[in-house]
């Protein structure tokens, strides 16, 4: 039998994870046939939650969970990890500015990276949900000397689903039959959603988004402010964030990566930009990446017009302020 692998989800009493570590521990990222150990990391408050979750993981009878290990301490929860789902934050208060959040979690990340990069194997993948998703992914490299920086990522499948589930709908055809939406940038209001490079299935054949849906304003307009507030929708509604598509974006961004994308096809995953596309060096911005052997890289040779080279700017200008103001938080 296949030996088992350490998977460790942070902020596993929490709502995101509460769906999340279900569909892990079905087989839904790592494989039917993967053995796993899930480590689970929450905070002493949450200490009793946790408990609750081991119950339910222990009651659905999961055939491929071979234990389940709840902690609230780093060394504990990082011991010996392949992939590491970093969805556990300091979550957004009330009369809280940015910047406290930013400071707050900046820490947070810190310390994880720490014990990332002292207890973990060194080519464990690490996924951040936690927002802000991008600047917490390039803190927690940061100080993770001892594993590549390719190894960190931030998650913007979310918003690509988001994208991709707007533009089937706009062209009434299934999800399935739309491919290659990039969400670019960072995972907050400034993301730029783009189907320009998007494929569609029609009739057997693959064709243009743009050229299928023939509509620039809807693309450059609504279908940019929908997926950008589209979180913003859901607690309006649900008076909770989204969860259940989050946890679900996590599982395809992390199985994508373990197992590869298929030819042709790419996917947005926030990874730390070599100047690609004239964006800033050293952040962790959101690009389409096509995955083999577990290593991810950005596709190049996309046309980028004026109109998505001023979006590009927009966040890249801000993920350079986020990392600007990460670093001060730490240096001080
Ligand atoms: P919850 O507040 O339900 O859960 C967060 C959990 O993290 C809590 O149990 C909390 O105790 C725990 N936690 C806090 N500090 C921790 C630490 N230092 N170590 C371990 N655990 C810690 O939030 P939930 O709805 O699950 O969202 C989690 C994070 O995902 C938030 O930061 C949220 O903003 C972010 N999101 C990111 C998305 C993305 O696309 N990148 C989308 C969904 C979500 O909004």
């Amino acid at each position: 039998m296949t030996e088992a692998i350490r998977v460790v989800v942070t902020g596993a009493a929490g709502q995101i994870a509460y769906s999340l570590l279900y569909m892990i521990a079905r087989g839904e990222v790592f494989g039917k046939d993967q053995p796993l150990i899930l480590h689970l990391l929450d905070i002493p408050p949450m200490a009793g939650v946790l408990e609750g979750v081991v119950m339910e993981l222990a009651d659905c009878a999961l055939p491929l969970l071979q234990e389940v290990i709840p902690t609230t301490d780093p060394k504990v929860a990082f011991k010996d990890v392949s992939a590491a789902f970093l969805v556990g934050a300091m979550p957004r208060k009330e009369g809280m500015e940015r910047k406290d959040l930013l400071s707050a979690n900046v820490k947070i990340f810190k310390v994880q990276g720490q014990a990332l990069n002292e207890f973990a194997k060194k080519d464990v993948k690490v996924l951040v949900v936690g927002n802000p998703a991008n600047t917490n992914a390039l803190v927690c490299a940061n100080y993770a000397p001892s594993i590549p920086k390719e190894n960190f990522s931030a998650m913007t499948r979310l918003d690509q689903n988001r994208a991709t589930s707007q533009i089937a709908a706009k062209l009434g055809v299934p999800i399935a039959a739309v491919s290659n939406i990039i969400i670019w940038g960072n995972h907050s209001s400034t993301q730029y959603p783009d189907a320009g490079q998007g494929k569609v299935f029609i009739n057997d054949v693959w064709k243009s988004v743009t050229e299928v849906l023939n509509d620039t304003s809807f693309l450059q307009g609504p279908f940019i402010d929908i997926v950008q507030k589209r979180g913003a929708a859901v607690i309006a509604s649900r008076k909770m964030s989204s969860a259940m598509s989050a946890a679900k974006s996590a599982c395809d961004h992390m199985h994508d990566w373990w197992n590869g994308t298929a030819p042709g096809k790419f996917v947005s995953m926030g990874v730390f930009s070599d100047g690609s596309y004239g964006t800033p060096k050293d952040v962790v911005f959101s690009f389409p990446v096509e995955i083999k052997n577990k290593q991810w890289k950005i596709v190049q040779g996309l046309t980028i017009d004026g109109f998505s080279k001023s979006k590009l700017d927009i966040t890249g200008n801000e993920l350079r302020e986020e990392r600007d103001e990460a670093l001060s938080v730490l240096e001080s």
